[in-house]
This record gives C-alpha cells, structure tokens and sequence, in this order.
C-alpha cells in the first residue's frame, strides 16, 4: 500500500529499461571510503535506495575491480580522489558541497562523489539518487553543488504536551514521554527526509516556548535527537522562553543587563554544549503576541539578544531572533517590525541572525516583501518562511508553496541597485553578513505521511531545496518531487506540475485577491469572516486590514495614510505610492481604491475583484479535473485521497468566494455581474 511515510524518499523500481539497463551498468559496485556515523548511514541509505530503484544489491568493495563502480569520499579518505584533477575544485564547494563526475581511475570507468566532508558526500549521494529516482541521464554526469545560506533550517512550533500549533498532521512527532529511552525509528527518517534536501538544522520546539525545555528533564530528551540527526549533519536549536531565569532558574528577573540573569543564561549554554557538543543555538520570539521579553526591563530588542548571544558564543553557537513584532497601539501593523528594528542595526553581535518572515504581516497567501530585507546592512538578517498551511487550508488545500517561496526570494529589494534581491540579501551577497540562513516553519505530525494531504510534501521539499539554491524554479522543483512522490510518467507530470503550479494564486484569488490581507476567522485562520470587528485588538479584525467603505477597499499605506511605503527603496517607494505603477496583485496592500477604479482589464475594481474571487474557484474546479484526469496513474489509495480532498477545497472556495463577494457587495452597493458566474480561464 501506498501511505506517503516514504514521501519522495520511495526509490521505486525504475520503469523505463533501457534507463535501467543504463544504470545498472554505471552503478555496479560502490567503494565508500571513510568510517564514520555519516559514512554508515550513506551505506544503508545506498543499499536501500539501489535495492527499490534497480531492483539488485549492490556490492560495497574495498577497492575498485569493475567498470561502472561508484568511487565515494574525501581528499582525505580517499586516495583515489586525492589523485584526481577535480579533486582541487572542491575548494569552492566548501564544506557541505560536493561534485559529481566520471572519471577514469587506475584504468576502470567510475563515477566519483567527491566532498571536503561526510556530510557533503551524503549530499552527493542523495543527489546522485534524485538523478536515478527523476530518470535523468547519468552517462556523462558533471554537478558541483554548494549550499548558498549558511542555515538551512526548520522550525517546529511543537508544544511539550505534543499539541502542534498551526500543524494540521496530528501530534508532534517528538514523543517527549518515551524519550530519552526509546530511540524511535521515525527520528531517523526524519533526518534523511531533511538531509536528503539540504536541512541541516531544526529548532525542536515552539516559539511561543515553555520554559522546561531548558530544564534536565528535557535536555536529556533532546540529546537522543541530536545523537540521531548528527550523522544527517543536522543541528539541534531550542526555543526559548525568556522569563526562563525566573520559571526555570528561580531567580527574581529575567533583565538581561543583570549580571545574575547573565551568568544563568552562560551556565545554561555550558550545560547544554556539555550535553550536546554541536548544540545550534537559541531560537527567540520576545516581546511579540504576549511572549515575554527584554521590554519588561526597559531593555530593546538588541540588548535581550546579546546576553543570549554572549552565553553561546564560545561554543560556535548563534541566538536567531525572530521579527515578527507588532502591537495595537500602532497605526499600521505592517510599519512596526521595521520601526523598531532598523534603528537597532549594528547594535546585535555577529553571533545574532535576526528571522524575518517574508511578507510584513504573516505569511497571507500573497504579501510584497518585507522591507526589512535590504535594511539591515549591519545585521544577519534571514529568511522565515511557513511550510505549514494556516492560511492556505490548512492539509485540507492543494496548496504548493513553491512559487509563493521563489516570488519572495526573487523580489528585488533594490538595496544596493536593481538586483538586490531577497535571495541575495540572505545570502550575504548585498551585505556582507557573517551568518545567513532560511527557516521554514515544518509543522509535520505523526500522521503516517508527515504531512496529512499529500501535497503538503512538497512544500516541505520545496523548502529545502530553496534553502540549499534559492535560484531553483519552483517549476523544476514540483517536476521533481512529482517524479519522486508519485510517477515519472508524463501523462501523470504535465496535467499535474499544471495543478500545482496554478494552486497557490487559485488560493489567493478564491481567498483575498488584488492585495486584500487578512480576512480569516479569528483564532483558526481556516474560513472566511471578513466582517470581523469587535474583538480585544482591533490588529486582528478582519475590518482593520480591508478597510472597505461606500468608496471603496484597501489599505493606504501612502502618505495620506500610514506611509509605510517609505520603507522600500526607490524606485521601489515611487513605484507603490502611485496607484497607476503599483502591481494590481498588490493594489489593496497599498491604496485605498474608489469602486469604480479601472483596472487594467478594464473592468472596475468592483467587477476585478468579483472576477477574481470567480475565476478562483473555477481554478479549483479545473485542478478537480486534471486530478480525475490521472485516475489508474498512480496507486489509487493516494488518488482518492487528493480527490476526496479536492472536493473539499472547492466546496471551502466558493463559500470563500461567496462569503467576501456578498460581504463586500454590502459596502460596494453594486450588482455581482452575471457573466461572471463562469468566466473564461485566462
Ligand atoms: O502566524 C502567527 C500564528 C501564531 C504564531 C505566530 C508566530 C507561533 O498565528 O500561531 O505563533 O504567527 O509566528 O509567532
């Protein structure tokens, strides 16, 4: 039966002979060299991986013998990459990457994975297995391959008691109550699932953080982890709760400027790295959604980091303070992170990466780019993105998030002049950063497939592979997790690399098109309820981001209204305070729009939005289709599944669609046209 636990790791039997054929003989035998944890764990994962795909087990030899022999290591384990010519271009590889290439060795045919460490040939290896799983020819195979961020994380926002806030996939899969005794077999695949797409760091447990995940009781539950995803090269980091010294360590304040709170958080970090020698580090939401933080001491953002940062420095480890602020009392929620945080810049220390979803509110399914990418020229400033579904249907909605994460990567920031973008500012390459990184918040539970909706998958894959090149196209990427998840058969790939690359702005237009933010029903954000009003903090009403009147809808972020739109760089600024040059995707983010404003269309924005809002679930309608269209393609216990579930989603868009539409119309005071019931798919 298919299940889903083996997600794109499946290494079914290749179809095709004569790539079969092709295979057999370029992978005949494997010398490993090296003796490691990591060195084992590529062994295993090798022999299984050839066993599914070429249906034959592979010799492991001690030297080569055969043509067609698969030749792993270092300069340093391996005598016969030392001697090649290629083995000096590993320098630019660095210590993760690796190379691919043939090469002929004491007269015999080879293919060689060539890294500066173990981890980077298990990079090699997983990759070199993506080559066979996708059919790609091998025969004249040349890859060189380095990560482009330093950080390549997830975040899990898995509370102790195994709840999962915004996971929709069951319990957390970390079973606090069995560790540290039982050393389950699904932490081990985990990591390679991670591994296997370049993650090589996750942050275990939630930001809004209980503080026993600082007590003995629990830093011996998470050294089983870290022993676990150590040969996947996985990094461990913890959330932490800042009244910790206080909950935790009986102390009477959490001021970071006190010199008892400093020597508590220095003798916690020595504890930890005693424990866990290549501990990460801390992950820090403070001061934000009632989360405790340095504000109760008069202290600010850069102070409360440091004291952290200061605890883990000696021991190689970093303090990733999270952004994501905002209070009522602001007049735009969108200003607020920046506003506190750019007058901070130069005062963190380099041991400091600050975490910054990417759009300025929270993760909505489309939203400009925070500008604080391109602001921080002093400051580690790295990418947050949310794998998870809040505000996407949760795993009820085919939703794939790769385009959604390559839009925010590719937005130009302008920092320093056309081609600054996102991707290139966390990077490091627009400042000169010390740290970078990506993190995606992960979210899978203890459903048999991680992930609950099949699709859901390949926003965690997507992820990764992003984190690793942020230069990927979400495009090549779905083809990829397609041909690894389920088929590579192209009547299956191209009606449904179609579905997943139409989903995400099916999502948005179904949900808040043309730049509406935020119209969710509070506290679940699953269905709609624009018409929210009256809750303790008007920044989480509905009415607060729409702003819809008898005039029109959107919020003015201009000079007339909060002006954030000061934040961006030009030519980014002029180009958003006209309404005339702003992308309609974004229109509603930045203008308040009359009714009858014309569109490029040349329907009113009334009759655009009414539009999108249709033409959204007709989407859907057509995603049904395609689906239906590949019944007998793939195992039929995962078609029925994403089919039941297409049903949902299309039944959860048109009440989308109908909530907003009939809401809107009430301020709008003008007729839902008739032509719209169907419109055309353009
Ligand atoms: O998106 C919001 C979520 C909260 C979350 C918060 C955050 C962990 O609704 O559930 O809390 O963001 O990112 O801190």
């Amino acid at each position: 039966s298919e299940d889903g636990y083996r997600a794109w790791l499946r290494y079914e039997n290749v179809e095709d002979d004569e790539l079969l054929y092709e295979y057999k003989e370029l992978v005949r035998a494997v010398v490993l060299r090296g003796n490691s944890e990591t060195t084992r764990a590529i062994e295993v994962e090798l022999k299984q991986a050839i066993t599914g795909l070429l249906d034959m087990e592979v010799p492991f030899h001690n030297n080569i013998q055969v043509n067609g022999t698969l030749v792993i290591g270092t300069p340093e384990t391996s005598e016969e990459i030392a001697g090649l010519d290629f083995a000096n271009k590993l320098e630019t590889v660095g210590d993760e990457g690796y190379v691919i290439e043939n090469a002929g060795i004491d007269g015999y045919e080879t293919i060689v994975i060539a890294a500066n460490s173990n981890i980077g040939l298990l990079y090699g290896v997983f990759d070199l297995m993506r080559q066979l799983q996708t059919y790609e020819d091998i025969s004249d195979i040349s890859i060189h391959s380095a990560p482009k961020v330093e950080y390549r994380m997830v975040n899990h926002w898995d509370n102790l008691s195994r709840l999962v806030e915004r996971g929709y996939a069951g319990l957390s899969i970390w079973d606090w109550g069995t560790l540290p005794e039982y050393k389950d077999p699904r932490y081990t695949d985990y990591a390679r699932l991670n591994a296997s797409i370049g993650i090589n760091a996750t942050a275990v447990n939630n930001v809004n953080a209980d503080p026993r995940m600082l007590t003995d009781q629990f830093l011996e539950k998470l050294v089983v982890l870290a022993d676990m995803f150590r040969p996947y090269g996985i990094q461990v980091f913890i959330s932490i709760n800042y009244q910790a010294p206080i909950s935790v360590g009986g102390l009477d304040t959490a001021d970071p400027l006190d010199p008892e709170v400093r020597k508590w958080w220095a003798d916690k970090a020595d504890q930890i790295y005693e424990m866990i020698p290549d501990f990460g580090g801390f992950l820090v939401k403070a001061d934000s959604e009632g989360q405790p933080g340095p504000f109760a001491y008069d202290r600010n953002h850069a102070e409360g980091a440091n004291v952290l940062a200061e605890a883990v420095e000696s021991h190689g480890g970093v303090v990733i303070w999270r952004a994501f602020v905002y209070s009522p009392e602001q007049e735009d929620r969108f200003r607020e992170a920046y506003d506190e945080f750019v007058p901070l810049d130069g005062d963190f220390k380099d041991n400091v990466i600050l975490q910054v979803k990417n759009g300025p509110i929270d993760f909505q399914p489309r939203e400009p780019f925070s500008p604080l990418f391109g602001a921080m020229e002093e400051t580690n400033t790295m990418l947050e993105l949310q794998i998870t579904q809040e505000y996407f249907g949760f795993s009820y909605h085919l939703a794939y998030q790769g385009t959604l994460f390559e839009e925010a990567l590719d937005a130009d920031t302008y920092a320093k002049g056309e081609g600054s973008t996102v991707g290139d500012v966390i990077s490091g390459e627009v400042f000169d950063y010390k740290h970078t990184g990506m993190a995606g918040v992960l979210n899978i539970g203890n459903y048999r497939n991680w992930t609950g909706h099949p699709f859901v998958q390949s926003n965690w894959y997507a992820y990764g592979r992003l984190a690793w090149d942020y230069t990927l196209s979400a495009d090549e990427i779905a083809d990829e997790w397609m041909k690894m998840t389920f088929t590579n058969n192209e009547q299956f790939i191209d009606p449904i690399g179609d579905v997943m690359m139409e989903s995400r702005e099916a999502g948005v237009n179904y949900r808040s098109p043309l730049g509406l933010t935020h119209l969710y029903a509070q506290g679940h954000h699953y269905g709609p309820a624009p018409w929210t009003s009256d809750l303790p903090r008007s920044d989480w009403t509905a009415v607060y981001y729409h702003k819809a009147d008898e005039e029109g809808i959107g919020f003015d972020r201009t000079e007339t209204g909060s002006n954030a739109i000061e934040q961006y760089h030009e030519p980014l600024e002029s180009k958003f305070r006209n309404i005339e040059t702003t992308p309609e995707d974004y229109l509603l983010w930045f203008h308040h729009v009359d009714w009858d404003y014309e569109m490029d269309s040349g329907r009113t924005l009334w009759e655009e939005l009414v539009h999108n809002y249709y033409k959204g679930v007709e989407q859907v309608r057509r995603m049904q289709d395609q689906w239906n269209s590949i019944e007998g393609l793939i195992d039929q216990q995962r078609f029925e599944r994403v089919k039941a579930l297409l049903e949902i989603q299309e039944k959860d868009a048109v009440r989308w669609r109908d909530s907003c539409v009939l809401y809107f119309q009430t301020f709008s005071e003008r007729p839902i046209p008739d032509q719209f019931e169907k419109p055309e798919h353009d």
